[in-house]
């Protein structure tokens, strides 16, 4: 017998509740079979096997690659969708204009249209996952219904899962979110499945006022992992906005200096642009003493605690990263948390039965499977550019694998934070680091961030996009409330965390980056750290203070002062037109923008 047979559709809930809502949602989307997920090690590689057996799944060579498989999705289904994610609310105004946006009673129709029959043939999970330490009072409890294995063996990974989260909802004290997702691909009686279902109509529909998830037509990344960019950004967005407290687009990881001091901060930045690297850092030699500890690598929950300090947790239990790039010199760390018990999607398959993608070594191997399953050589890449890795390729790791992981990771309390960090992926323009001059200053400085689109989602990538907070496809309401929530955010606070923009991108006139970025944003880093602690100078410019030469550590780093005069340069004629850049967000925002964004903006003209 396979596991768990005899109680697939036995509930492993008492409440009553859950039970209705899932054989209500069982009625609409006539799946062949219920399964209640109790997310042990055993139902997993259960579900691992499974998932080999349909073909979903290739099991790596395990002597290399322990506990890990691979999976290629459907060459239509690669990255989140924009622009098939829609902000239900009850009216068109909460959602905003950077939402897009659909009659509530009109999409529940629509959704009802799709999910009608679309989970024939296959079985309903019944996954209870818990975004945070289960039981901390900082965490937040969802329910999915997915027909995807795929999907269940992923959560496990990024959330916590199963009995212990059931136990918490029957205890009866927690809302539950309700998630429905389906690949939207049933099958008939017979037909022969395929091993990644999905289907060419994508929605990712979200009901603010109800916190309810409702996401059909895709099994990948964000579109399907309910719990990550749905729930933790978009519902949790509007949780925070009533609640008084912040859902972020982060990082989050701490700073340990020689004599043990340390500094916990937040870091945003859009998706593809280095969080996962950032948060995982490893100081350069010359930095000897020093720690970069990982708390979490996309998303931070930040709440004021009963003193007024801003303290935040990870709500994940998983990295979800980029695989392009990531090697033993960019990003030790990661190569060790994904060594094993991982899943990678949309890499390069080896002959040996490992893994590979673009930047992992520098030798490419001299063949493999491309992210299609087609032969790839480097010849054959060198003649039509093919890439054995989908840019957008990625790793599902557990946290906890991490060499680099905060002792304090799991703290239902949070860790203090210090200081926010924005940055984008600007060629020009911006400089490597700044300090806004006070909190509004910063709130402006994170309301006008840009950067150039990446993989991370469908549609023209290096276009240079207004991108405030890194939240422009994950805030869950309208974005001028969400500036306001930023600035109201000061009165609940005794101290303010200092505000920094980063640009590790800018590029000289040859094109190339000014710089080496990785491990030596520890000089930035150690920068910022030195600034919240009133250690380190700062020369005011119109933007803001920034470093001299003198106050960023160089040994063991050969850059000159023309080098870094060169990368901090602040140009008025380059700022007065990304002044104008900003004022294109601001007019559709303007009837809900806070008085402080114009006021600020009109400073800087003055200052520039
Ligand atoms: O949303 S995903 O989880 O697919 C990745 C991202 O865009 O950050
Ligand atoms: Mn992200």
């Amino acid at each position: 017998m396979k596991h768990g047979e005899s109680s697939l559709a036995k509930p492993l809930t008492t409440n009553e509740h859950l039970i209705r809502w899932v054989e209500k949602m069982a009625e609409l989307t006539q799946p062949a079979a219920i399964h209640w997920v109790d997310g042990s090690q055993q139902e997993y590689d259960w579900l691992c096997d499974e998932l080999v057996a349909s073909g979903t799944f290739i099991r790596l060579n395990q002597e290399q690659w322990p506990g890990c498989f691979y999976a290629r999705s459907d060459p239509r289904d690669v990255a989140r969708v924009e622009d098939r994610t829609f902000i239900c609310s009850l009216s068109k105004d909460n959602a905003g204009p950077t939402n897009n946006w659909i009659e509530p009673f009109e999409m529940r129709k629509k959704l009802k249209e799709l999910f009608a029959g679309c989970m024939r043939g296959r079985t309903m999970y019944v996954l209870a996952f818990s975004m945070g330490p289960v039981g901390s009072p900082m965490s937040r409890i969802g329910v999915q219904l997915t027909d995807s294995a795929y999907v269940v063996v992923n959560m496990r990974i990024m959330t916590r899962i199963g009995l212990p989260v059931l136990a918490e909802i029957d205890r009866g004290n927690a809302r539950v979110v309700p998630c429905v997702h389906s690949v939207g691909m049933p099958l008939a009686p017979g037909q022969k499945d395929v091993p990644w279902p999905c289907n060419n109509t994508k929605y990712i529909v979200h009901f603010p006022e109800t916190r309810e998830i409702w996401s059909y037509g895709s099994g990948y990344g964000g579109n399907a992992l309910l719990g990550k960019k749905c729930l933790a950004l978009r519902i949790a967005s509007n949780i925070a906005r009533d609640e008084g407290w912040m859902a972020e687009h982060m990082l989050i990881l701490g700073v340990e200096s020689p004599q043990g001091e340390k500094t916990y901060v937040a870091a945003a930045f859009p998706s593809a642009c280095g969080k996962t690297n950032l948060a995982m850092m490893v100081p350069p030699d010359a930095f000897k003493g020093w720690k970069i500890m990982a708390v979490g690598d996309d998303i931070a929950w930040i709440k004021p605690d009963a003193n007024g300090q801003l303290r935040a947790i990870n709500p994940e239990a998983g990295f979800f990263g980029v695989a392009p790039g990531t090697s033993a010199k960019t990003n030790p760390n990661a190569m060790a948390t994904l060594s094993r018990n991982s899943i990678f999607t949309n890499v390069a398959l080896t002959p040996d039965g490992g893994v590979w993608w673009e930047g992992m070594t520098d030798e490419p191997p001299a063949e493999c499977l491309d992210w299609r399953g087609q032969r790839w050589t480097p010849e054959i890449a060198k003649q039509t550019g093919a890439k054995a890795a989908h840019p957008n390729g990625r790793f599902t790791a557990p946290a906890a694998q991490c060499p680099s992981i905060d002792a304090k990771w799991e703290d239902s309390e949070g860790v203090p934070i210090s200081a926010f960090i924005f940055g984008g992926r600007r060629s020009t323009t911006i400089p490597l680091v700044f300090q806004a001059f006070n909190w509004s200053a910063g709130v402006y400085v994170g309301a006008t961030m840009g950067s150039e689109t990446t993989a991370a989602a469908t549609g023209a990538v290096g276009l240079v996009r207004r991108d405030p907070m890194a939240m422009l496809p994950f805030c869950g309401y309208h974005m001028g409330d969400y500036f306001r929530h930023w600035i109201k955010m000061q009165r609940s606070l005794s101290t303010t965390p200092r505000i920094f923009q980063v640009n590790w991108f800018r590029k000289g006139e040859d094109g190339k980056f000014l710089w080496p970025g990785f491990s030596e944003n520890m000089r930035v880093l150690k920068w910022i750290v030195d600034r919240v602690h009133g250690r380190a100078q700062g020369k005011e410019t119109p933007i803001g203070w920034t470093p001299y030469y003198e106050d960023l550590e160089w040994a063991g780093l050969d850059f000159s002062r023309e080098q870094f005069e060169q990368m901090q340069e602040v140009s008025g004629s380059a700022w007065r037109k990304e002044l104008i850049a900003h004022e294109e967000l601001f007019i559709d925002l303007h009837d809900h923008l806070p008085p402080e964004m114009i006021d600020q903006r009109e400073l800087l003209i003055c200052r520039l």
